[in-house]
């Protein structure tokens, strides 16, 4: 079957678009939970529920792995997901998320040791971030940073007007505040990336600005050699297909915006 690709709403396909580029020949199923979007200041109840139940029913679309492109899925469900679900729902199928892949890589890109995080409320309360990294980079020091107007100005197609800079240069200002010597900044929300002009030109040069849809591409191309018995239940006829939980016309308009290309979901 597809691979699936789960969001909270059309931010996921920022990720998606980076995981065609890097794995063409794949299928690729996307489930957008528009209905219940945005996660972002959910409880962890609310967030392990919604997200559970479309990870189960893109299971009953032939799915054998799933990934959670979602960052506050993956840092409030996903290891729930794993550990009590999967083992009783569908003990050889897969759902891996957006946190591992990226704390795998940050410390290599940072030489000062000190690395910021921007996400979402719920992912930055978390602290799944900085459990990730500290457990694979100990030595590294980690900042975050909540932004909880970033996904808005997005979702309202505001991130290029000026209203945006106000709030790009708070949320910098503010981590900039914890400590002065970060030399790698993560965005760790599927959003983010539409902003990362703003960011970057708000930012001193030297600032490393890392996305995760390269990385999270990367990653899964390397997971689907190390696991063939998960690959070979990956078709691969080059197909998409974009579902939603809400009105379909919506998500088309703004899928535009995150994929770059034109979407007609369903
Ligand atoms: N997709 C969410 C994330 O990456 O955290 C952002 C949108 C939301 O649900 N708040």
């Amino acid at each position: 079957g597809p691979i699936g690709i789960f969001d909270s709403g059309v931010g996921g396909l920022t990720v998606m678009k980076d995981i065609i580029h890097r794995l063409p020949s794949y299928d690729y199923l996307y489930l957008g939970d528009s209905a219940r979007t945005p996660y972002g200041n959910r409880s962890f109840a609310s967030i392990y529920q919604f997200t559970l139940e479309c990870v189960r029913y893109l299971f009953s679309q032939q799915c054998h792995l799933i990934i959670l492109a979602c960052n506050t899925a993956s840092a409030k469900a996903l290891r729930t997901i794993q550990q009590r679900d999967l083992p009783k729902i569908a003990p050889n199928k897969r759902v891996l998320g957006v946190i591992r892949p990226t704390a795998e890589v940050i410390g290599l890109h940072s030489n000062t040791g000190h690395v910021g995080v921007l996400g979402t409320t719920g992912t930055i309360q978390s602290d799944s971030y900085e459990m990730e990294i500290e457990h694979q980079f100990p030595e590294l020091i980690v900042h975050q940073q909540a932004c909880p107007m970033w996904v808005p100005l997005v979702e309202n197609n505001e991130h290029n007007g000026p209203g945006a800079d106000y709030f790009v240069e708070k949320y910098l200002h503010e981590i900039n505040q914890q400590s002065p010597d970060i030399d790698t900044l993560l965005l760790a929300c599927t959003h983010y990336p539409l902003l990362e002009d703003k960011i970057r030109s708000t930012l001193n040069s030297n600032i490393s600005i890392l996305s995760q849809g390269p990385i999270v591409a990367a990653s899964l191309e390397d997971y689907l050699q190390r696991h063939p018995e998960i690959d070979e239940n990956c078709s691969k006829n080059g197909s998409r297909r974009f579902l939603t939980t809400d009105a379909p016309e919506t998500f088309d308009q703004h899928a535009t915006t995150f994929f770059e290309e034109k979407v007609t979901s369903e």
